[in-house]
């Protein structure tokens, strides 16, 4: 069998971002654009360790998903790879391919996803790297990628016959070349067993009084809902939603938020009828989740908060008997803070992106962390986990109904309003204007930089028009671990009552630029519970529009989307 030489010419706008390549699919679909990025991946690594490994691959099963798997086996073969491991029908969420990888010891993965962009021919696809911890590569190895993908000259790959992939089993179609399609579920959800309480799970499930919804929104986890939702822990078909993975997500966002969760919102704010006790999305990889009670919706940052409170109820935490660490990124408002405080334990607030937290993790320091993005996890992985989070969840509820009568059952409004007594409440808003011109994004936090960032507070006061301006500064973190500095994380703006908000420019999307406007105010009055979020953050909003001039720079009179 020969392998071809490809001869090709680097490709300019191969930077990977917060998480991954992610570009139009029909850029994908332009000549070696896939391949000479996967080229650069394997140019890129030690060739010792390249030789011979096991790569675990898999996707959210959107459009070109199985395109770019058979074009990725052919090139391993080229490349000296020794074994892949790929999910049955090409799919994998994120956080099964992180337990892959770190179940299997295998080398690194390959992940197809745009995550929750949209999907189809004319919308979005993705790929990105894990290495052997299971998390994201980090920022040395994608600046690594990158620098191989601009020196590229040609691409080696395989004539190879399209391998089946849609039955478990083992082929090797060449000489010291190994394909295992695995089964998608089975070592996640064996991880899951052993983290979880599934008895309890299963007792809440047999409650009468216990109603759960679950939307994948047709991503990846809707096979995996299946398979811990309904087969293991019995929780009736008719509680799970657009639960089949489509190549276009049915034409919407795979993004569980208040917005595009359409379908999901509108029965737990169903005016008539049995409204579910516990609701539930995730994205189209996996790795997100938004957790909503009878009308009511629990912030991502009030979600983690809630999760580290109870840890104990948590089996995987409970028989270490303590938590190592609580995380955090800049952006997310601060209710795990105050958690962290009260439970004594070490505190880390990270730029965004998951990769961050990997460090932290590997070195023992972190057990539970959280982005505003509704991404929620733990050091169970080293990506953020929807499904463990919904999870967590079903444990908390099972642990607070297991007291009370059958016909009852604890609410997650009736937790968070538990948990806003004990600690204050956090208000929060996010504000995303998208698709603005990438020049006038740039210039519009070049403003902020030179106007606020630094600047007195007479200063502020003057530019945001708010009398309680107080600071501004521009995020830099400097990792404990390996002391490596991230500068120019965002900008962050506060004021004397102990609100803030950030500006920071979103590093996934596909094209243009995206600003993103984060809102936080903190609540600690007995009236904190029924504080109306908008009307709390309307004054901070209207100094944020002030002192970032976003309407002059982005022409735009509003946000895209208000989360
Ligand atoms: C966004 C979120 C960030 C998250 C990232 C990847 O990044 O803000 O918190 O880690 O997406 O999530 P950005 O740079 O666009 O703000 V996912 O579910 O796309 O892997
Ligand atoms: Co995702």
């Amino acid at each position: 069998m020969a392998f071809r030489t490809v001869p090709t010419t680097p490709i300019a706008d191969q930077k990977t971002g917060t998480s991954g390549l992610r570009k139009k699919v029909t850029v994908f679909q332009q000549p070696h654009y896939l391949e000479n990025w996967i080229q650069g991946l394997f140019n890129s690594l030690p060739q010792e360790q390249l030789h011979g490994c096991t790569l675990v691959i898999g996707g959210d099963g959107r459009f070109y998903n199985s395109v770019a798997i058979q074009k990725i086996i052919c090139m391993a073969a080229a490349n000296g790879v020794g074994k892949l491991l790929i999910g049955q029908n090409g799919l994998l969420s994120t956080p099964a391919v992180s337990a892959v990888i770190r179940e299997t010891h295998s080398y690194g993965g390959i992940i197809l996803t745009a995550s929750h962009n949209p999907g189809g021919p004319n919308a979005d696809f993705g790929i990105k790297f894990n290495v052997s911890n299971g998390g994201p590569a980090p920022e040395s190895v994608t600046d690594r990628i990158y620098a191989a993908t601009q020196a590229l000259r040609e691409y080696k790959i395989a004539d190879l016959r399209p391998v089946e992939l849609s039955a478990v089993g083992t082929t090797s179609p060449l000489p010291h070349f190994v394909v295992e399609v695995i089964d998608a579920c089975e070592i996640y959800a064996r991880l899951m067993e052993r983290i979880f309480d599934f008895p309890a799970i299963r007792a809440l499930f047999r409650r009468p009084s216990f109603r759960f919804l679950f939307d994948a929104l047709s991503g990846v986890t809707g096979v995996y809902a299946k398979r811990i939702f309904v087969d293991i822990l019995g929780a009736p078909a008719e509680a799970l939603v657009n639960c089949t993975p489509l190549e276009d997500f049915g034409g919407h966002h795979p993004d569980p938020n208040l917005t595009y969760a359409k379908h999901l919102v509108d029965r737990m704010y169903a005016a008539q009828g049995h409204v579910p006790v516990l609701g539930a999305a995730s994205d189209g990889d996996g790795d997100r989740n938004m957790i909503l009670g009878d009308h009511f919706f629990v912030t991502p940052p009030d979600s983690v908060a809630v999760i580290a409170h109870y840890w104990r109820v948590i089996p995987y935490f409970a028989r270490e008997g303590r938590i190592k660490g609580l995380a955090r990124s800049m952006p997310t408002a601060g209710a795990l803070d105050v958690v962290a405080q009260r439970m004594g334990v070490e505190f880390h607030e990270t730029p965004t992106g998951w990769k961050f937290f990997g460090n932290l993790m590997d070195a023992g320091l972190l057990s539970i962390c959280g982005e505003e993005s509704f991404g929620t996890g733990s050091d169970h992985i080293r990506e953020k986990d929807g499904i463990w989070a919904v999870l967590a969840w079903l444990s908390i509820i099972a642990h607070k109904s297991a007291a009370l009568p059958l016909d009852k059952c604890a609410t997650p409004a009736d937790i968070m309003r538990e948990h806003w007594t004990t600690y204050g409440r956090h208000i929060v808003m996010r504000h995303d204007y998208e698709n603005v011109d990438s020049a006038a994004a740039a210039a519009m936090m070049q403003h902020l930089m030179t106007a606020a960032v630094g600047h007195s507070e007479a200063d502020l006061k003057a530019l945001a028009k708010d009398p309680t301006a107080q600071k501004c500064d521009s995020f830099t973190y400097t990792d404990p671990i390996d002391h490596s500095v991230s500068p120019n994380q965002g900008i962050r703006f506060y004021f004397s009552t102990g609100s803030r908000f950030v500006v920071r420019l979103s590093g996934t999307g596909s094209s243009g630029a995206t600003i993103r406007l984060y809102f936080e105010a903190y609540d600690s009055s007995p009236a904190a519970p029924t504080a109306d979020p908008k009307s709390s953050l309307a004054p901070i909003v209207a100094a944020a529009l002030n002192a970032t001039r976003i309407a002059h720079f982005t022409g735009r009179d509003g946000p895209t989307v208000v989360t």
